[in-house]
Formats: structure tokens, C-alpha cells, sequence
């Protein structure tokens, strides 16, 4: 009889070297990792970057993995399927080949150098909580549900262009 697992939300983004592929293949790498099923995976998404505005737009999408993997050694995997994807990032908030985000860990408020959760920034980010809406429209987080996060950056007009692409089937 093993430990339950846990349910994490990872974020995908790319917007270099075939962005749609990068993230098809992150999302079947993600099915593949040990002590762990991929239950959900939203939609591809576009946007125009956040931050420097001189870079392509982005591809993003959030997926729902079961684990048993503790958040370190989750953050070990996801960094590692980077380095595979030869993940290119010259410079902070610049254009990438693949990047992987520990969103949120079950309930884990986690605050170390190494790893932040809830992920800093996705509150305030449409390309994080739109695809994240999809998939767990539940969610809340700092106890608010997600629809109070996404009414503040509508507000602000900050969406970034977000448009949804296709739906994934994930087959069983
Ligand atoms: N902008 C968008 N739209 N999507 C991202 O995934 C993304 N990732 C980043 C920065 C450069 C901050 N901007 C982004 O890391």
C-alpha cells in the first residue's frame, strides 16, 4: 500500500523552435514520468509574451498530473524534460524553446530558493489561469476562486492577446 498521490497543475510555455510541437511533446513526456499519471490537459493557447515584446508569442497550456513524487523531485523531472528540449533562455524573461512551471501542489504553500508555490506570478497571468479555468475551474487560490483572478486582469485589459488553439484529446 504506497502513500496517496498528490494532484499538481504544471504550466507549459514556448516560443521558439516549433512552439506547438514543443508542447504537444512536453505534454506526452509529462504521461510518461515515473509515479505519475497525467489526468488533464487544457488546450493550446497563444499570447503575446509578458515582459520584452521584441520575442515571438507564446504557446501555453496547463496540464493536471496525479504523483507520488514529492515537489522537489517533481521540479527535478520538469527540469530535466527542459534540459531534453535543449531549453534555450539567454537572458531573464526571454524567449524559450520549452519552460515547465510547478503551478500548484496540492494544497503546498512552498517558499524555498529553489521552488515557490503557488507559482509567484499566476495570479496574474491569463495565459496560466485561462487554460488552468479549463481544466479545474474550482480552483482557488489565496482563497479566492479563479474567476475573481481572471476578473482583475480583464479589468486591467492585460490578457495578452490570449486565444485558444485546439483541444487535446489525451486517450486513457
Ligand atoms: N509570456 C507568455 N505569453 N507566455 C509565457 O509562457 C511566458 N513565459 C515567460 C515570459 C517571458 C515571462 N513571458 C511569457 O517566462
Amino acid at each position: 500500500m504506497g502513500a496517496p498521490h498528490q494532484l499538481a497543475y504544471i504550466g507549459l510555455g514556448s516560443n521558439l523552435e516549433s512552439p506547438i510541437e514543443q508542447v504537444r511533446e512536453a505534454l506526452n513526456e509529462l504521461a510518461m514520468l515515473p509515479l505519475s499519471r497525467l489526468v488533464a490537459a487544457s488546450s493550446l493557447y497563444a499570447s503575446r509574451p509578458v515582459g520584452p515584446q521584441d520575442q515571438p508569442d507564446f504557446i501555453n497550456a496547463v496540464a493536471a498530473l496525479e504523483t507520488h513524487l514529492s515537489p522537489l523531485a517533481l521540479l527535478d523531472q520538469l527540469q530535466a524534460l527542459e534540459q531534453q528540449h535543449r531549453r534555450r533562455r539567454q537572458r531573464h524573461w526571454g524567449p524559450r524553446t520549452l519552460d515547465l512551471d510547478l503551478l500548484l501542489y496540492a494544497n503546498a504553500a512552498i517558499d524555498t530558493p529553489r521552488l515557490r508555490v503557488p507559482h509567484p506570478h499566476m495570479t496574474a497571468r491569463a495565459f496560466v489561469l485561462v487554460p488552468l479555468a479549463e481544466i479545474a475551474p474550482s480552483t482557488h487560490l489565496y482563497q479566492k476562486p479563479l474567476s475573481v483572478w481572471l476578473e482583475h486582469i480583464n479589468a486591467q485589459d492585460s490578457n495578452h492577446g490570449l486565444e485558444r488553439l485546439a483541444s487535446l484529446t489525451i486517450r486513457a
